[in-house]
């Protein structure tokens, strides 16, 4: 189990906006991604790419709602592909595909913790909460509910029933920029950590980020991580369908990463929203294998040692 993971792709773009995340996993695998972990002395077994059957359009009181019946699907087909991932591996890689899929992947992960009686904390680096049930979405693109799913709210009679969900407290959600208003009233309601970019302006992403994992470590946790690329900004990562300026950078993106591996708390990542239909020449898809092997454990001394030694 020490230093094994798993990789999964998950070609899924009917959440999203726009078409192309479902060329997300093979760009990562273009860019490296396998070879990087390997590099780092990882084991890696990547089980390729997930399917779903053709779907039936499903309709929604919500009329905005669309391709609900293929999110159904993927839900269903991800749950135990990544409760076993889990099972299988030391940290698995859930390689997106649009953000829709972590409805599927984090109730999976939720279902190894509660086995193996550890409390589950998800980390969302995004600009967006997703946080929207299927009533309160305006867009209908359903990349935007996983959060409100897995953590239990009302309004998901038709994504598959939820066994295992997070604690609304057990949430930390780091480079906000864009809310929308029913997104605002849950995120108040339930009280959530949320940490906007003016408060990284203000303090770092370290002090949020430092206290948070000493929430998981105290709880004896395990931690999921969920990055969208819209996390970061669309200066250094083009490769996304929902741009929103005033991002993190690179070196607050790195940094984030390699305090996640220094904690050793990381159970599960998902990589998601990158479309490589938007990106300019891979180096999106690049930066995300950089990141990755920031929490995997490649630092900065190492790499100077070695290309001094
Ligand atoms: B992403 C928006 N809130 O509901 C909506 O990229 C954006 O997975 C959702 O974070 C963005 O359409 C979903 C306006
Ligand atoms: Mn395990
Ligand atoms: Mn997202
Ligand atoms: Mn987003």
């Amino acid at each position: 189990m020490m230093k094994s993971t798993v990789l999964l792709g998950v070609p899924v773009e009917t959440g999203a906006s726009q078409r192309g995340c479902l060329m997300g996993p093979a760009s990562l695998r273009t860019a490296g991604l396998p070879e990087t972990l390997q590099a780092l002395g990882w084991s890696v077994e990547d089980r390729g790419d997930i399917e779903i059957a053709p779907q039936e359009n499903m309709p929604h009181a919500n009329p905005a709602v669309h391709n609900l019946a293929e999110t159904r699907a993927w839900i269903a087909a991800l749950e135990p592909a990544a409760y076993e991932a889990a099972r299988d591996s030391r940290l698995p890689i859930f390689m997106g595909g649009d953000h829709s899929m972590s409805a599927g992947t984090v109730p999976g992960i939720a279902r190894h913790a509660a086995e193996e009686g550890r409390p589950l904390f998800v980390l969302w680096l995004d600009a967006h909460p997703d946080l929207h049930t299927l009533d309160t979405t305006e867009s209908g693109n359903l990349h935007g509910t996983p959060v409100a799913y897995f953590t239990g709210q009302e309004g998901f009679e038709a994504y598959p029933a939820l066994t295992d969900s997070v604690a609304p407290e057990h949430m930390c959600f780091i480079g906000i920029r864009s809310v929308d208003s029913a997104e605002h009233k849950r995120i108040q309601r339930l009280e959530m950590d949320v940490q906007d970019m003016r408060a990284i302006d203000e303090t770092g992403v370290l002090v949020p980020l430092r206290a948070f994992l000493d929430r998981v470590r105290g709880a004896n946790g395990r931690l999921h991580v969920s990055f969208d690329v819209d996390f970061l900004d669309p200066g250094i990562a083009p490769a996304v369908g929902t741009t929103v300026p005033g991002g993190a950078t690179f070196r607050e993106a790195h940094l984030i990463m390699e305090t996640l591996g220094d904690s050793g708390l990381v159970g599960s990542l998902d990589l998601v929203e990158l479309n490589p239909f938007l990106d300019e020449r891979g180096r999106t898809a690049k930066l995300l294998c950089d990141l990755t092997a920031s929490l995997f454990g490649r630092r900065v001394l190492d790499r100077m040692t070695r290309s001094f030694g």
